[in-house]
């Protein structure tokens, strides 16, 4: 019966080839949400799920960047903005999404075993690292930069407001996303000005090098290593012992910059290369490195994780924002919310770090506020109330893999 409903949700995202995170509000393709409902759709579809990640990088860019939106050409022009005609890129945006994707490609494989799927993808999942790693290192310290809040996937993170602050809002455009979403869940005008700003200057660009807004995120710093720990698992599949220990290496290497940049007193940081310093924010992206393995500082970033400014198993899900903050909001999207990936990935985290009683609450928990809200988007991490769309392709697909 759940196993049912959390299918019939993709099915009705179901767009032929891939699956739209929601039919009202991102009637597209998005880059990091295929991979969540990949990893979903492999115990219902697995040829779906195959489909969606090949689509996904059939729009790969040369230069290897995976972009995060790939527009329907079935769809509306009007349904979205930003769309097609703002960023002058044939079928896609210009921006990135973090970079969960080997993982989805490995889990997607494992469930079916598919070498030519594998083969296929596996150089592209090279490319798409490779392009992180020499066009993103604004820092020079061996992390990604973004180059738009966007691309952390957590478009509102109270971590964002000091660096967006020294970009000025554009004005003269129309918000398609209130059309479907209530106001006070969803980020604010002044945010929405300033993103279209940072977006036509990275897109009048040549969407290269590095604006007023360039940021060290441990959220998407620690997906890309545990993408190359996936990477390496692929290659291991594909009898390339060598290429795997480079990925391990790799991997290594991205954890290291992590930990000497970001970790400060028991949290990981966002960084501001711009002003070179740490944003004193907590936010759901520092725990997100819990899905190292080999993390020396998790015992330290557990005592956060259940400390008073998170309360895991004490809470709906893994809050977005600081319990405590004062800029901590209950309902607006990455301000406090909290999101059924972020959880699905943070017990992940517990799981590698032992903390087996803890994950399988948060399961629990995931799975029973999904079914509760019709897959919601997002929910207080304080009543469990659904915010945001319904029947939302992550929610679902998250589900599913929860439940399998
Ligand atoms: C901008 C699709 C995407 C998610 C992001 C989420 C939201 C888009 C928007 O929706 O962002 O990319 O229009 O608000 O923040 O994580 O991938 O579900």
């Amino acid at each position: 019966m759940d196993v049912t409903r959390a299918t019939a949700v993709l099915d009705g995202n179901w767009l032929g080839s891939s699956t739209v995170p929601s039919r009202s509000l991102y009637p597209h393709q998005w880059s990091w949400d295929s991979a969540f409902i990949a990893i979903g759709l492999r115990h219902r579809a697995p040829a779906r799920a195959r489909r969606e990640l090949l689509t996904l990088f059939s729009a790969q860019w040369r230069d290897g960047r995976v972009p995060h939106i790939l527009f329907d050409p079935g769809t509306p022009a009007d349904a979205y903005f930003p769309g097609p005609s703002f960023w002058r890129a044939g079928r896609t945006s210009g921006l990135v999404q973090p970079p969960v994707h080997a993982r989805a490609v490995l889990a997607v494989h494992r469930t079916e075993p598919d070498r030519t799927f594998l083969a296929t993808l596996y150089p592209k999942l090279r490319a798409w690292h490779e392009y992180l790693r020499t066009h993103r290192d604004a820092g020079g310290r061996g992390l990604v930069a973004i180059v738009h809040p966007w691309e952390s996937g957590m478009d509102n993170s109270p971590a964002w407001d000091g660096p967006l602050a020294r970009v000025t809002p554009s004005t003269g455009f129309v918000r398609r996303d209130l059309d479907h979403g209530a106001a006070a869940d969803r980020p604010s005008d002044d945010d929405y000005g300033r993103y279209v700003r940072l977006a036509s200057d990275y897109r009048d660009r040549g969407y290269t090098g590095f604006g007023e807004f360039v940021v060290e995120d441990p959220g998407f710093n620690a997906l890309l290593a545990d993408a190359e720990l996936a990477l390496a698992g692929i290659a291991d599949e594909l009898g390339l012992p060598a290429a795997a220990a480079t990925h391990r290496e790799s991997a290594a290497r991205v954890a290291k910059a992590m930990q000497e940049t970001l970790w400060d007193d028991g949290f990981f940081f966002a960084r501001d290369v711009r002003t070179g310093r740490r944003v004193p924010e907590y936010t759901c992206a520092g725990l997100l490195p819990l899905l190292l393995p080999d993390l020396a500082v998790a015992p330290a970033l557990l005592a956060t994780a259940t400390g008073p400014r998170f309360r895991l198993g004490h809470v709906h899900g893994v809050p977005s924002h600081d319990l405590t903050a004062p800029a901590f909001d209950p309902g607006r999207y990455w301000r406090g919310p909290s999101w059924a990936n972020v959880g699905w990935l943070v017990r992940q985290g517990l799981l590698h770090h032992g903390e087996h009683t803890l994950a399988e609450h948060l399961r629990a928990d995931l799975v029973e506020t999904a079914l509760r809200t019709d897959f919601a988007e997002y929910v207080d991490p304080l009543t469990g109330a659904g915010h945001g769309a319904r029947s939302f392709g992550w929610t679902a697909a998250l589900t599913l893999d929860l439940l399998a």
